[in-house]
């Protein structure tokens, strides 16, 4: 193998975070979300789903199909303590990790001296004694390869798929496991005959292009074990900020102070829409004589929390020293980080 992908799925993620901190739940069929009258359900344990429970299903059909099921409402803040637990686990291994949400990631672990088995193996024991939960791991040489094998063994298992399992492994999957199609493409898939990727088999190149669009080399090159996608490392993003130039100058702190109020929660907004932290806050003011002041202060934990941020921010702007009113104000969050838990030093 020339690269070692491993993709990463912890195993009814919500549902088991639910049972791991409630043992009375533990072995019982358990669906998170859904409490409210019209809501969806966003997951189930292993237990609930054997009566055909799963994510997205309405919650008055999942209580049809599963009276016995228990219904706990969702608790997205130690959802997210918890994946930051098991990300930590994974990057104490090796810096190239994407995360794909809140429960998976790929790892390009090539560099890790460890045979591939080896690792996943180690991962798995690891996540399970310090955080208690299992996870589900597939190992491949690409991405594709390696998600399809991770699904391949849920609950709590590991798959490799090698080289010389391609096509076999394949062919008798249904088109619905090829990676970039969705709902209508395998509709349309399966209107002129085709279900199986061993179907898919007969469509040319220019076929594939015409029929999925810019998709089409992807989907041709997939189906036959190709994919050439690099584990993508955290994109930086250099920082989320407001300003404003005022229609009057300001010369008092206090009408300063709303401002930043606002931009703070603004700046909030914008960092947990992006599912972002940031740990560096900065004051910018320009006077009425066009001086800038920039103060920058980081604090030693990542947030997105408006009241956090305003906190810090007036600090700043109370030590500021300005002499003249001033023209504009603004507000910025960088030190960003997509994954709360601090990277650590990597080897
Ligand atoms: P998944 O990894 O898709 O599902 P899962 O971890 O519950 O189950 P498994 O991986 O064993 O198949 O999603 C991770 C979490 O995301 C899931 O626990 C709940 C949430 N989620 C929703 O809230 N709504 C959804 O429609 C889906 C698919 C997931
Ligand atoms: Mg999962």
């Amino acid at each position: 193998m020339d690269r070692v992908i491993m993709h990463v799925d912890i195993d009814a993620f919500f549902a088991s975070v639910e049972q791991l901190d409630n043992p009375e739940l533990k072995g019982k069929p358990v669906i998170v979300g859904g409490v409210g009258e019209r809501g969806v359900v966003a997951t189930a344990s292993y237990e609930a789903r054997k009566y055909g429970v799963h994510s997205a299903m309405p919650a008055f059909k999942a209580r049809q199909i599963c009276p016995m099921g228990i219904f706990v409402p969702t608790r997205h803040e130690r959802y997210r303590e918890v994946s930051n637990e098991v990300f930590k686990m994974l990057y104490s291994l090796t810096a190239i990790i994407e995360p794909l949400s809140i429960d998976e990631a790929y790892m390009d672990i090539t560099k890790v001296n460890m045979e591939p088995l080896e690792c996943a193996k180690f991962i798995k024991r690891n996540i399970k004694e310090k955080v208690g939960l299992t996870v589900s791991a597939g190992v491949s040489y690409n991405k594709f390869l390696a998600k399809l094998a991770s699904d391949w063994n849920k609950p709590d298992g590991i798959t490799i798929i090698t080289e010389d399992m391609i096509p076999d492994i394949l062919k008798p999957l249904p088109v619905s496991k090829v990676h970039g199609m969705g709902k209508k493409s395998v509709e349309k898939m399966n209107n002129i005959g085709i279900f199986t990727i061993e179907d898919m088999y007969n469509l040319s190149k220019e076929f594939c292009i015409e029929y999925f669009g810019k998709f089409g080399v992807e989907i041709y090159d997939r189906i036959r074990g190709i994919d050439t996608r690099e584990v993508e490392v955290l994109r930086e993003r250099k920082s989320i900020g407001r300003e404003t130039t005022l229609k009057k100058d300001l010369s008092n702190k206090e009408d300063m102070k709303k401002y930043l109020e606002y931009f703070s929660e603004e700046v909030s907004e914008t960092l947990k829409n992006k599912n972002i932290w940031g740990k560096t806050i900065t004051v910018k003011i320009k006077t009425s004589k066009f001086a800038n002041h920039t103060k920058g202060k980081t604090i030693n934990y990542y947030t997105n929390n408006k009241d956090e941020i305003y906190k810090i921010a007036y600090e700043i702007l109370r030590d500021m020293e300005i002499e003249d009113s001033i023209r504009l104000i603004g507000l910025t969050v960088s030190t960003l980080t997509e994954n709360k838990v601090e990277q650590l030093t990597f080897f």
